[in-house]
């Protein structure tokens, strides 16, 4: 089989690594599974090895499945950790903004950077950095790195994992076939320490409030078929309460559409409003570039930008305009 999503653990991050007796971890802001898990799993690995572990980030934590282990990070560097130094490892981030700022704070340690997306502006020292943008999650280079350091695996090491490479992938839903075979070996050794994928779907998709999926159900109830239903537009409008963000269930039910090509969710905010958009597999649009040209972000399936000062009654002639030459 061909090797494609994994290479080797340089030297340079092993030795720092071992060097060290303090570590902080940080990931993104506004984090998500990924982030949370593969942290969670950096502090199980690198505790295995007596090291002293700062799980910090600069939050919130608003998703449903991260919620729950809040407790277990900082957004406050004390002068403490400061002086002492620690090695800086940064998970999940591809700018220098990501990390936020906590890592302002540590700016100028020794700083290892581990992460799997294909853009962004490098930040890092080659030598200390693992990038693999093939690989569907950063949980499974922090994997990598742990077979490297020689660190057994244990279930609570492999249920984080586990979790990072599922958010990330959507319940496996966004793999590809070149990442199928390696993180599939991955998820086989995560299960053999007893992980169990049937407990961790309940965990992910269970517990939310009932408004909140009725929320979800009213918006879907409210999209518009547009361009010959190759264009859904869904709104999230201001009045609209949920303790979760609605796009989770709303772009999913709606991309099972028949014909769709993209989906817009107009979201209105205080001061305009913000576009969200998921585009389906295979049919051509890049919904990252129209984002940019709109001054957001994101990727070609998923992307959003923020128009400030447009109205919710402007939005949809505003992006069909925009969308009409792309489907
Ligand atoms: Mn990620």
């Amino acid at each position: 089989m061909k090797r494609n999503l994994f290479h080797p653990v340089s030297d340079a991050i092993l030795n720092a690594i071992r060097e060290s007796s303090e570590i902080a971890v940080i990931s993104h802001v506004n984090p998500d599974g990924d982030a949370i898990f593969s942290s969670l799993a950096m502090e199980s690995i690198l505790s295995q090895l007596g090291k002293k572990v700062h799980l910090l980030n600069d939050g919130p934590f608003k998703r449903r499945e991260i919620m729950d282990y809040e407790s277990r990070f900082t957004s406050i560097v004390s002068d403490k950790l400061k002086n002492s130094s620690p090695l800086v490892m940064i998970l999940d981030c591809s700018t220098e903004d990501r990390p936020g700022e906590v890592y302002q704070s540590l700016k100028g340690n020794k700083t290892i950077v581990i992460d799997h997306h294909a853009s962004g502006r490098p930040f890092y020292e080659e030598k200390l950095s693992y990038i693999s943008p093939l690989s569907p999650s950063t949980t499974l280079l922090v994997d990598e790195v742990r077979k490297a350091l020689s660190v057994p695996l244990d279930r609570n090491t492999a249920e984080y994992l586990m979790l990072g490479f599922l958010t990330d992938t959507g319940f496996f839903h966004f793999i590809s076939d070149i990442q199928a075979p390696e993180s599939f070996e991955k998820v086989s050794s995560f299960v053999e320490t007893g992980v169990n994928p049937y407990e961790l779907y309940d965990r992910l998709h269970d517990g939310r409030k009932f408004n909140d999926v009725k929320l979800s159900g009213r918006i879907i109830g409210e999209a518009e078929s547009c361009l010959e239903g190759k264009v859904i537009i869904a709104y999230e409008k201001k009045e609209y309460e949920s303790s979760e963000r609605p796009g989770d269930t709303v772009y999913p039910a709606l991309l099972e559409c028949e014909g769709v090509k993209v989906v817009v969710l107009i979201k209105e905010r205080e001061d305009g409003i913000e576009f969200g958009f998921r585009a389906k597999r295979d049919k051509g649009v890049d919904v990252g570039r129209l984002a940019s040209d709109l001054s957001g972000g994101g990727h070609s399936l998923a992307a959003g930008a923020t128009v400030k000062g447009l109205k919710i009654e402007e939005a949809k002639p505003f992006i069909l305009d925009r969308l009409i030459p792309l489907v």
